[in-house]
């Protein structure tokens, strides 16, 4: 591997398929995509933007789940190839001791990370009804203890860093509206406990073209020699409406609200049938990467037309040549 990986661990099991002979994309699809069609369990409208993580021997979740009503919902999951899934068919119950986070409201986009002993879920999460990013943890995706809320609303794509920088808990967040905001910049923010967040710093805001509306943070963080690696969506409003596609950025290692590299392509936009047609046309939705640190490959999770799951590959030397080759994404306007 040219470039260095730290803090992530060898994932023998990593879901994985070579880049397909004469492919010439940087991140490419899984040939057996979806893997989790929109009706995997009984109560399923869709399963889309979810997250996982390698957990004991196999792999575990946090679904999005919008049921038959359509409420959306989070359901943990369990997997031994991290391609066939069991979705629990009944929704995530939070454990919290306090009335006011105990109403749950709808839940969707989780984030998992695993920080020094337990694994953190944060999610776009409905407090009255109007969304911020709620945060609970697990050690076992059977019991989760919700704590409080990191924002007030509104705000989404609340995304933990894996460990403590400059001796905080840091987060990613886009501070939003309460409809489907047509605006959108991610910012950095840290907390001493999980609880009070603050020292808000600015990371980057939309560009032209495919980023030019909103841009959220995607799966959690990957700390290399280059700097943090961040797969990011970001949202283009065509004439028929927004369109979700996503890349990756380098940010600093330490102060990670400064950008060391953004490129001006995507990776990956809608383009094939399940990720153009569906509940929500034209969505594609990254929320997880694992990444297996013997050989820098690289699962990540995508949610497809607000309808199913799919996955894409790519390596930590690919999509970091990938980012210091581009030309560069043009300075805000
Ligand atoms: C965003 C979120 C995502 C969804 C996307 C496209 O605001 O709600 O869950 O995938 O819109 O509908």
């Amino acid at each position: 591997m040219k470039y260095q990986i730290f803090g992530e661990k060898e994932v023998k099991n990593i879901p994985w398929q070579d880049r397909q002979a004469g492919c010439r994309d940087t991140v490419w699809r899984f040939e057996a995509n979806p893997i989790i069609e929109r009706n995997i369990i009984p109560c399923s409208n869709s399963v889309f933007n979810s997250a996982a993580v390698p957990f004991e021997d196999g792999f575990a979740g946090v679904f999005r789940v919008d049921n038959l009503a359509r409420d959306m919902e989070l359901h943990a999951g369990f997997s031994k190839d991290g391609i066939h899934w069991d979705i629990c068919s009944d929704r995530i119950e939070f454990e919290t001791e306090d009335e006011e986070m105990a109403e749950f409201c709808y839940g969707y986009d989780p984030r998992v990370v695993f920080i020094e002993d337990r694994w953190y879920l944060t999610w776009c999460n409905g407090y009255k009804f109007k969304p911020t990013i709620g945060i609970a943890w697990t050690k076992d995706f059977k019991t989760f203890h919700q704590t409080e809320n990191a924002f007030l609303p509104f705000n989404r794509n609340g995304v933990l860093f894996p460990r403590k920088i400059n001796g905080n808990y840091a987060m990613l967040s886009r501070p939003s509206d309460s409809g489907h905001t047509p605006f959108g910049d991610i910012f950095y923010s840290e907390s001493p406990d999980m609880t009070f967040w603050g020292r808000h710093r600015h990371v980057m805001a939309p560009v032209r073209g495919w980023q030019s509306t909103k841009i959220g943070a995607g799966p959690v963080p990957v700390e290399t020699s280059e700097g943090w690696l961040v797969f990011y969506h970001g949202v283009l409003t065509s004439c028929n409406g927004f369109v979700y596609s996503f890349s990756a950025a380098l940010l600093d290692r330490d102060e990670p609200w400064k950008v060391i590299k953004r490129p001006r392509q995507y990776l990956i936009s809608p383009q094939k049938l399940y990720e153009c047609v569906g509940d929500v046309p034209n969505v594609t939705f990254p929320c997880a990467n694992i990444v297996d640190a013997a050989t820098g490959r690289i699962a990540i999770y995508y949610g497809c037309a607000d309808t199913c799951t799919a996955l894409c590959f790519t390596t930590i030397d690919d999509v970091i040549d990938f980012i210091k080759s581009d030309p560069g994404a043009p300075a805000a306007e």
